[in-house]
């Protein structure tokens, strides 16, 4: 194991981290901007170095800046969180080019999943189902109403070095494409710098089920069960959940495997190694992969709190080069878990609501986790993603876990900013929640204020 990390993130995902590389034994270099001088995440850490001004691009974005922590302070890996460089290949090639373990996958693994055009190719050839579409990108309207026609509509035009649903646009008609595409195209441009799109055919009402990887650089390969993340707005995850009340009970067993076997396959047909995310549509009892992301995710502690995966401490032996022990029958659902992220935004207008921690007193009780980027008197500043801390809570069951999140909702005082636990509880105590019935337009039809 290495004796020194370098953790190049902030917030609650740095903190957790950095316990869990403290509690092997290894020390932690945390770099912050000033913007962030005084949060938990820089206290807690055995070092800190100061790696810019608060602007994201000259601090957690600064590939120099970061490398030149890790020489400063003899770190010997480096972990990217999520966000930030942690799916930047570029940096996982400089880090070890500087001699320096970057805990992700293999640089060559995340260069067959950038190009989602690409990686729906190489998946599907390896026998997992993918949502009908073009075959690659489409170099021009021409191509694009072709494949249109092949595919059926509705469709929907994505960017090829997209994810996570930027750019993304849909066509009922062939005339409602050519403007599409253009539109697609240009956002991709603009946000990418690259123009490349490919199509999809559009379901207008799908589930988000995604299922967590862990793999070895041995050639040992599981899956850590599914997540459901339907419910989000704006393509930001509100609330996940473990199981997902679709296979709950193991009902539809046979669903359940043919996901699990498609994620497997999908990963293997990467050249995947550590800790990854393959992402699924589900529509009319059907799965299809969407994409693969190479990171730990944001939701990954409903997976570890229902099956007792150590995801963060397997990141890091496998970083090690150590063998993944784990079997794939020693992976077994227990309980159920639901994930709250508290946003600093208003929770009726969703706006972005920085300002002081004047009072934050987080609620406990039994089946209440708190990872949490602040503490009383932090201050919340606008310069980066507004997520303060995450409620994660667990039951026996869902309803269970249902009833203690109403009740640590409940309890969750915080003042001095508007937070988005208003409408936390509005989604529980909405009996299409309760009932499972979810889709990822559920905000656009449920929880109203
Ligand atoms: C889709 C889709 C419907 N049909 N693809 C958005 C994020 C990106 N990872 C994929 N996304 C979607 N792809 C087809 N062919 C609907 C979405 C989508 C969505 C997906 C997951 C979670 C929330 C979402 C919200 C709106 C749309």
């Amino acid at each position: 194991m290495f004796q020194k990390l370098l953790i190049a993130n902030r917030g609650e995902i740095a903190r957790r981290i950095g316990t869990v590389a403290r509690g092997m034994g290894v020390k932690t270099v945390a770099v912050y901007s000033d913007a962030d001088a005084t949060l938990p995440f820089v206290k807690e850490a055995d070092e800190a170095v100061r790696i810019g001004p608060a602007p994201a691009k000259d601090s957690y974005l600064s590939i120099p800046a970061i490398l030149e922590a890790a020489k400063k302070t003899g770190a010997q890996a480096v972990h990217p969180g999520y966000g930030f460089l942690s799916e930047n290949g570029e940096f996982a090639q400089a880090c070890a080019d500087a001699g320096l373990v970057f805990v992700g996958p293999p640089p060559e693994a995340m260069a067959r999943m950038k190009d989602k055009s690409q990686a729906r190719k190489l998946v599907s050839a390896a026998g997992v189902p993918v949502v009908p579409g073009s075959d690659g990108v489409l170099p021009d309207v021409q191509s694009a109403l072709e494949a249109a026609e092949r595919i059926g509509y509705p469709v929907l035009c994505k960017a090829a070095s997209g994810g996570g649903g930027i750019g993304m646009a849909a066509a009922n008609t062939p005339a409602e494409l050519e403007k599409v595409y253009r539109q697609c195209t240009d956002r991709a441009k603009a946000a990418f710098g690259r123009e490349g799109v490919y199509l999809e055919r559009y379901f207008p009402a799908p589930r988000h089920i995604e299922v967590q990887i862990l793999g070895d650089t041995h050639g040992h390969l599981i899956h850590g069960l599914e997540r459901e993340c339907s419910i989000q707005r704006r393509h930001q995850k509100v609330v996940e959940e473990a199981p997902s009340v679709l296979f709950a009970n193991g009902k539809n067993a046979g669903l359940s495997e043919k996901l699990f076997t498609a994620a497997v396959t999908a990963a293997k047909a990467f050249g995947y190694a550590n800790a990854g995310t393959v992402e699924f549509l589900y529509s009319d009892g059907q799965v299809y992969f969407i994409e693969m992301n190479a990171r730990l995710q944001v939701e990954h502690p409903v997976t570890e709190l229902t099956t007792g995966l150590d995801l963060i401490g397997w990141q890091l032996r496998i970083a090690a080069g150590e063998k993944l022990t784990v079997k794939q029958e020693d992976v077994k659902r227990k309980g159920a878990a639901l994930e709250f992220r508290i946003y600093a935004e208003d929770p009726v207008k969703y706006f972005p609501s920085p300002g002081p921690l004047k009072v934050y007193q987080p609620p406990t009780g039994e089946g209440v986790r708190l990872d949490s980027g602040y503490a009383e008197g932090d201050v919340v500043t606008p310069n980066y993603d507004p997520m303060i801390a995450k409620l994660i809570i667990t039951g026996a069951t869902r309803d269970e876990a249902i009833a203690r999140a109403v009740k640590a909702l409940e309890n969750f005082r915080i003042e001095g900013i508007k937070t988005n636990i208003p409408l936390h509880l509005r989604i529980l105590k909405d009996p299409a929640f309760s009932a499972g019935e979810l889709d990822t337009h559920f905000l656009d039809h449920h929880a109203k204020p």
